[in-house]
């Protein structure tokens, strides 16, 4: 019974989310010029002339807001962004086609120096995927967060050294966000003098100034890199929007609306599991998650008072992924208490 209800889960899942995941194998009949193109990795290519490609590796610390700009760019809230570091912990593809042209951005975990993974316990993603980002990338965008004193008049040292490993003709941008928070905007020439000109630092092709959270400036920067897109095969299908699949997404959104929510180190103690989830005739989605904990301080902190902070998380998580899939979404939070044996 449990495996036939898994299984028909399983079904309904890959059916309607077939297209965020990988390739259709069927022959689209209506363009006789298609081409389905089978690539040694198992990727499939759908070639079509005149069309056009390009993949963006958005780079730069932790919390400069790598993620919220690149929802912004595709309008779709895929890449989980909170207030607190280390919300991103693998490499997330969102995908954004316009006329013929297919701009596929790969958000990554904020860059870090070995000590730090080292310290913070971080995975392997933390250190592999920036570089897979950085060996795929066509184009090389570095987020600068302008607020930031301490970081900001400097492209950091663990950057520097991940950009060692690209290739000697990938262009790079430098991405001056979060300027809806400066208060003295003369700010910005300063820092763009002094990051533009240093000899010894990163060569940049052009600079963008931005507010990822506002929106300001995203249209100029999307702009350019349809631009900047070459003649190629497209990697995902039109309707496609990300190589994630749902519950990988559903996951990391309710992660990222903890971290939003809860006090400082309370949410990375959290597992968090897919423990049900179905699409209705509507194309709606129900899923309940469970969140884990062995700490029973842990989780009175999430369920007192009356449970509105688990309420609150919820309905976060809600919002943000009827944003990213655009129809109604409803988060059931359970929460178990594991107890060590
Ligand atoms: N004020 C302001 N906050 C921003 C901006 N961009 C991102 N943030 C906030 O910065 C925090 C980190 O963003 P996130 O996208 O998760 O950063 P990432 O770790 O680089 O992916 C979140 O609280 C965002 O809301 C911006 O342009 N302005
Ligand atoms: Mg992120």
């Amino acid at each position: 019974m449990f495996f036939a209800l898994t299984r028909c889960m399983l079904r309904i899942e890959s059916q309607l989310f077939k297209q965020c995941i990988f390739y259709s194998t069927v022959r689209n009949t209506e363009h006789n010029q298609d081409e389905y193109i089978l690539q040694p990795n198992d990727k499939l290519i759908l070639r079509r002339e005149g069309r056009k490609f390009l993949k963006v590796a958005i780079l730069g610390l932790p919390n400069v807001g790598k993620s919220t700009l690149i929802n912004q760019l595709v309008h779709r809230s895929i890449c989980p962004t909170s207030c607190k570091v280390h919300t991103t912990i693998h490499k997330v593809e969102a995908v954004y086609s316009q006329d013929d042209t297919q701009i596929v951005f790969m958000d990554t975990p904020g860059l870090t120096t070995a000590t730090e993974r080292k310290k913070y316990n971080l995975v392997d993603t933390f250190q592999k995927d920036p570089e897979v980002s950085i060996s795929q990338a066509d184009v090389i965008g570095i987020i600068q967060d302008v607020t930031n004193v301490y970081t900001r008049h400097k492209i950091a040292d663990c950057i520097v050294q991940y950009l060692k490993s690209k290739r000697s003709d990938t262009p790079l941008l430098l991405i001056f966000n979060k300027v809806d928070k400066l208060k003295k905007k003369n700010v910005l020439l300063e820092l763009s003098n002094m990051l533009m000109n240093n000899e010894d630092g990163p060569k940049f092709e052009d600079i963008f100034m931005i507010s990822a959270l506002t929106g300001d400036g995203i249209n100029d920067l999307r702009n350019y890199m349809l631009d900047s897109a070459k003649e190629g095969d497209w990697e995902y299908e039109e309707d496609s929007y990300t190589d994630q699949p749902a519950r990988n997404i559903i996951e990391q959104t309710v992660r990222a609306a903890l971290m939003d929510h809860l006090p400082q180190e309370v949410p990375y103690e959290i597992k968090i599991q897919t423990e049900h989830f179905d699409v209705d005739e509507d194309g709606s989605i129900n899923t309940i998650i469970r969140l884990e904990c062995d700490r029973a301080r842990l989780i009175k902190h999430l369920l007192r008072p009356k449970g509105s902070k688990l309420k609150l998380i919820a309905l976060s998580a809600e919002q943000r992924l009827q944003h990213a899939y655009r129809t109604r979404v409803q988060v059931l939070l359970s929460v178990i208490r594991k107890l060590n044996s």
